[in-house]
C-alpha cells in the first residue's frame, strides 16, 4: 500500500516568482539601468532561497546568549551569536543593502532599487533587516546633522566591505515609556570635557552593533535638567572602547521575546558611557525623527515582504493540498480568500513603493523629479505618509499572517513547517517604531504642523489622474468623500479628530494604495 505524504510549499526564486515586483521594476526603471538591476534582483532572488535562508535558519535555531562573567568571575557581558547571524552581516554589506541608498548611483531611483533588495532579503534574514534599518537611519541622521568627526562613522555605515561595515542601534525606549519619551531618565554629564551617559535603556535591539544613537537629558554643573521631551538631546555612542571592552555599559539581560528570536535585544545600564553630542542641545527628538522616519520606511518594506512570503507559501501550498476531491485553491472559498489577500497586498506594495519613490526624488532632487513639485512639498508629503504607511503595512501583515496560516490547516500550527515563526515574528511590525495609535496621532500632528491636508489631497488627485483606467472614477469619489469627512472632523474639533485618527489613517492608506496601484498599472 502506498502511504500518503503531503508535499510542502516550495520557495521558488523570489524575484522570478513575484509578478508584482517584476512588473513594477519593468515599468518604473529607466532602460539605462533596468537590465543591470533586473539581473541583480534575479540573482539575489535565487540567493535568498539558498545560502541566505540557511544562514537565517541557523541563526533562528541558535538564539543569542548573554555570557555575563568569564571563568574567573570578571564581568564581561558578551553576547554570543550564531555564525548565521555574522554571515548575514557579511551578506548585508556585500549586497550593498544600505550603501545603495547613499551611493545613489541610480539617481532618484536608488531608493527603489535598495528597497527592492531589502524586500527580497528580509524574509530570509532572521531580522538582520532590523540592524540594517537603524544603520540606514543613522547614516541619514549623520548626513543631516553630523559634523566632520562623524564622517568616518558614516563611511562605515555605508560600506560594502564586510570587515569595515558597521551597524547601528537606536536607543529611545526606557522603562518610563517608549511611545512617550518625555520622562527619559538617562542623564548626560560633562566630565573632564567629555559627555558621559548614565541611565537604563530598556529595549536595545541589535546589541551586537558597533554604535548607537541615544536620547539623554543634559544635566548642568549644578545638577539641573530641563524636564519633558524638549530637555532631550541626541548622543552618538560607540558600544566598545578601543581595547574591545564595553564602553562602561552593563548588559543586564537579553529580552525573552515572542518572536525575532535571532535578533539580540537587550536591557542596558549606562554607567558613564562616553558619548558625543550630535546637533543642537534640546533637539534630540526632532533629530532622531530623521532616523526613525527611515526605520519606519524599512518597517513598511519588511512588512510587505513578510506579507508576500506567507502569501506566496500559502498560494503554493493551496495548489498542492487536496480536500473533498479538489485541489484546495479550486474551492471557491479558498480562491476568494487568496484573491482578497492578493488585493490587499497589491495596495500595500504600491503604497510602499510610492513612498520609496517620493523619498528617492526628495533625496536626489533634480530635473528628473517625476512629481513636478518642490522639494519642500515632497518633504511634507513624506512627513504625512510615512506614519500612515508604517501603521497600515504592519497591521495588514499581522492580520493576513493570521488568516493565511489557516490555509495550511493544522500544519500551519506546527513549528517545523516554519509558519508559526512567521506568525510570531510579524506581530512586532505593529509595536516597534511607533504603535498604531501613536502613529495615527503622528499623522494628525503632521497635518496640523504643515496644514498639509489640502496639499495631500491635491497630490493624490494628480497621481490618480495619471491613470486612464475606469476604476479611477470610484477612487476619485472616495477621495472626495474622505475629504468632506476630514473637513467635518476639523470643524468638530481636536477630540473628534483624535477619536477618529486611526479610522482616518486606514481610510487614507486604503485610498493611497489604490491611487498608487492604478497609477503604476499605466
Ligand atoms: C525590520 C524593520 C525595521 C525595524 C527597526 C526596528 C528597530 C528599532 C525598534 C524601535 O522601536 S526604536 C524606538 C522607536 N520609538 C518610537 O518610534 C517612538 C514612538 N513615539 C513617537 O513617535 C512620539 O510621537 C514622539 C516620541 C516623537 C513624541 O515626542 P514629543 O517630544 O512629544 O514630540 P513633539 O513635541 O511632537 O515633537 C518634537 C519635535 O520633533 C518637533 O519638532 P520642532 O521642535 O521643530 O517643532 C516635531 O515636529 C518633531 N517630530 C516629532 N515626530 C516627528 C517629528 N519630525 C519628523 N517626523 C516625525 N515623525
Ligand atoms: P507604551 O508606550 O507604554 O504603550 C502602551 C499602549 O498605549 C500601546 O498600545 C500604545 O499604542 C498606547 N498609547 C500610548 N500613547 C497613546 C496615546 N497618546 N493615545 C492612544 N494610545 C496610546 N526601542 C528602542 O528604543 N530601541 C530598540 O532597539 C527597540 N527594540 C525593540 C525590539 C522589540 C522586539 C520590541 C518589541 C520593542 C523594541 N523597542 C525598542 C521598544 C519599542 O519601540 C516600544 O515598545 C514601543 O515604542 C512602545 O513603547 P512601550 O513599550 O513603552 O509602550
Amino acid at each position: 500500500m502506498n502511504e500518503f505524504f503531503q508535499d510542502g510549499p516550495v520557495l521558488k526564486n523570489q524575484f522570478e516568482d513575484d509578478q508584482v515586483l517584476k512588473n513594477y521594476i519593468e515599468e518604473k526603471l529607466p532602460s539605462s539601468i533596468k537590465k543591470e538591476v533586473t539581473a541583480d534582483l534575479k540573482r539575489f532572488g535565487e540567493r535568498v532561497t539558498k545560502d541566505v535562508l540557511e544562514m537565517a535558519k541557523s541563526a533562528e535555531s541558535n538564539s543569542p546568549k548573554l555570557v555575563q562573567f568569564d571563568p574567573w568571575g570578571k564581568r564581561i557581558d558578551t553576547v554570543v551569536v550564531d555564525r548565521g547571524w555574522t554571515d548575514l552581516h557579511k551578506v548585508s554589506a556585500e549586497e550593498q543593502i544600505v550603501k545603495l541608498g547613499y551611493e545613489r548611483k541610480y539617481g532618484s531611483h536608488s531608493r527603489i532599487v535598495q528597497f527592492a533588495k531589502l524586500y527580497l532579503f528580509h524574509p530570509s534574514s532572521a531580522f538582520y533587516s532590523c540592524p540594517l534599518a537603524m544603520t540606514d537611519g543613522a547614516a541619514k541622521l549623520i548626513e543631516l546633522y553630523g559634523d566632520q568627526e562623524l564622517k568616518s562613522t558614516y563611511n562605515h555605515l555605508t560600506s560594502d566591505v564586510a570587515a569595515e561595515f558597521w551597524t547601528s542601534g537606536q536607543w529611545m525606549t526606557e522603562r518610563t515609556g517608549g511611545s512617550d519619551v518625555s520622562n527619559t531618565e538617562t542623564i548626560a554629564r560633562k566630565i573632564d570635557g567629555e559627555w558621559r551617559l548614565f541611565g537604563t535603556k530598556w529595549f536595545t535591539s541589535a546589541i551586537t552593533s558597533e554604535m548607537s544613537m541615544a536620547l539623554a537629558r543634559i544635566e548642568d554643573e549644578q545638577g539641573n535638567t530641563v524636564k519633558g521631551s524638549r530637555g532631550l538631546s541626541l548622543f552618538y555612542i560607540e558600544i566598545k572602547k578601543r581595547d574591545g571592552t564595553l564602553n562602561n555599559i552593563e548588559v543586564l539581560r537579553l529580552k525573552d521575546k515572542l518572536g525575532t528570536k535571532a535578533l539580540p535585544t537587550a536591557e542596558l545600564r549606562l554607567q558613564g558611557s562616553k558619548a558625543k553630542l550630535v546637533g543642537n542641545v534640546g533637539e534630540g527628538v526632532k533629530q532622531i525623527a530623521s532616523m526613525f522616519n527611515v526605520t519606519r520606511l524599512y518597517n513598511s518594506v519588511t512588512s510587505i515582504a513578510a506579507f508576500r512570503r506567507i502569501l506566496c507559501l500559502a498560494s503554493d501550498y493551496s495548489t498542492r493540498r487536496k480536500a473533498f476531491e479538489k485541489i484546495i485553491d479550486q474551492h471557491p472559498l479558498t480562491a476568494r480568500l487568496l484573491d482578497s489577500a492578493r488585493s490587499d497586498f497589491y495596495g500595500a506594495f504600491h503604497f510602499t513603493f510610492l513612498v520609496a519613490e517620493i523619498f528617492g526624488n526628495e533625496e536626489v532632487f533634480d530635473e528628473s523629479n517625476i512629481f513636478k513639485t518642490s522639494k519642500e512639498d515632497l518633504n511634507k508629503i513624506l512627513r504625512v505618509l510615512t506614519p500612515v504607511l508604517k501603521l497600515y503595512t504592519a497591521k495588514r501583515t499581522v492580520q493576513w499572517t493570521s488568516e493565511l496560516l489557516e490555509v495550511f490547516g493544522g500544519a500551519g500550527y506546527i513549528e517545523d513547517t516554519g509558519i508559526p515563526l512567521l506568525y510570531r515574528d510579524n506581530q512586532v511590525f505593529a509595536i516597534w517604531e511607533g504603535t498604531t495609535n501613536v502613529l495615527s496621532l503622528d499623522l494628525l500632528r503632521a497635518l496640523k504642523k504643515d496644514q498639509s491636508w489640502p496639499m495631500l489631497m491635491n497630490f493624490l488627485k494628480t497621481e490618480l489622474d495619471k491613470s486612464t483606467r475606469a476604476e479611477k472614477n470610484k477612487v476619485q469619489e472616495s477621495l472626495k468623500k474622505l475629504n468632506l469627512w476630514v473637513l467635518e472632523l476639523y470643524k468638530a474639533g481636536d477630540v473628534a479628530l483624535e477619536t477618529e485618527a486611526r479610522e482616518l489613517a486606514f481610510k487614507l492608506a486604503d485610498l493611497t494604495g489604490c491611487v498608487a496601484w492604478l497609477r503604476d498599472m499605466e
